[in-house]
């Protein structure tokens, strides 16, 4: 991989969960490069991402973080950490707290819960979703019928759990981690939590200190760079706000 100019640079697919690397380079305030991948308007592969992507990983996925040194860096929580331990010098987004709600222990489960446990309900409810938006008009009532049956069994009961669990954990605190500034909990979560808030398939209100941490996120100057910069909103489905 070619050396990117003495500055990591980020491969970026407009409307993915890329959007929250934006938003932590953005926070880091350092230069970096952006190339811009926008997904398939129509076809076979409509809304996939497009192969180029491929020429820098096998997976094809974003985001992809390209070190100054040309290293191909894949995986939020991989890059989080890369990012934050290589260029927050300061100290912002690191964790620094000793008690067990504020210390590595905990950040190190906090973005498991978001990547396998939370995901895994986040996943499931998106797939039936999209497979209720997507299948033709004749198979919808049955798709919608077998959707239901996973809400009421397994998706409901998990989401319940999971966001009491995270209300619980935001209560009188402004991230998960700590009251000044995001955390890689917080850079790895929101995507989650807002794909299954945006398209509906759970209803947030119940947990307001979800729903305020949310809005805190998206308030951050940082967030909305990364927005102008990241040409969010292309799809119809998923709509950044
Ligand atoms: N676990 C990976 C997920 C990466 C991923 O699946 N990205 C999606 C966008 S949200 C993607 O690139 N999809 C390409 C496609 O669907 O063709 C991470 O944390 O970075």
């Amino acid at each position: 991989m070619a050396a990117t100019e003495g500055k990591p640079t980020l491969q970026h697919l407009s409307d993915s969960q890329s959007q929250t690397i934006l938003w932590l380079l953005e926070e880091l305030e350092i230069p970096y490069n952006l190339n811009l991948f926008e997904r398939a308007k129509s076809g076979r592969d409509k809304n996939r991402a497009p192969a180029s992507l491929k020429e820098t990983h096998p997976l094809g996925r974003s985001p992809q973080l390209i070190t100054e040194s040309g290293r191909v860096v894949v995986e939020r929580s991989a890059i989080t950490a890369y990012l934050i331990e290589t260029y927050d010098s300061a100290g912002k987004y690191k964790v620094s707290g000793s008690d067990e709600n504020h210390d590595a222990l905990r950040e190190q489960e906090l973005v498991g819960f978001a990547e396998a446990s939370f995901n895994i309900t986040a996943m499931t409810a998106m797939m039936f979703y999209f497979l209720k938006v997507m299948s033709p008009f004749f198979i919808r009532p049955l798709v919608a019928a077998v959707s239901t049956m996973i809400h009421v069994g397994y998706v409901d009961k998990e989401f319940d759990a999971q966001f009491k669990y995270m209300d619980g954990l935001l209560k009188g605190q402004e991230y998960f981690m700590s009251n000044e500034n995001p955390t890689r909990v917080d850079f790895v979560m929101l995507f989650f939590v807002q794909s299954v808030y945006y398209s509906k398939v759970v209803d947030i209100a119940p947990y307001p200190n979800v729903k305020a941490w949310h809005d805190r996120c998206v308030a951050r100057p940082a967030w909305k760079r990364a927005m102008e910069k990241g040409a969010a909103s292309a799809l119809s489905h998923f709509r950044y706000k």
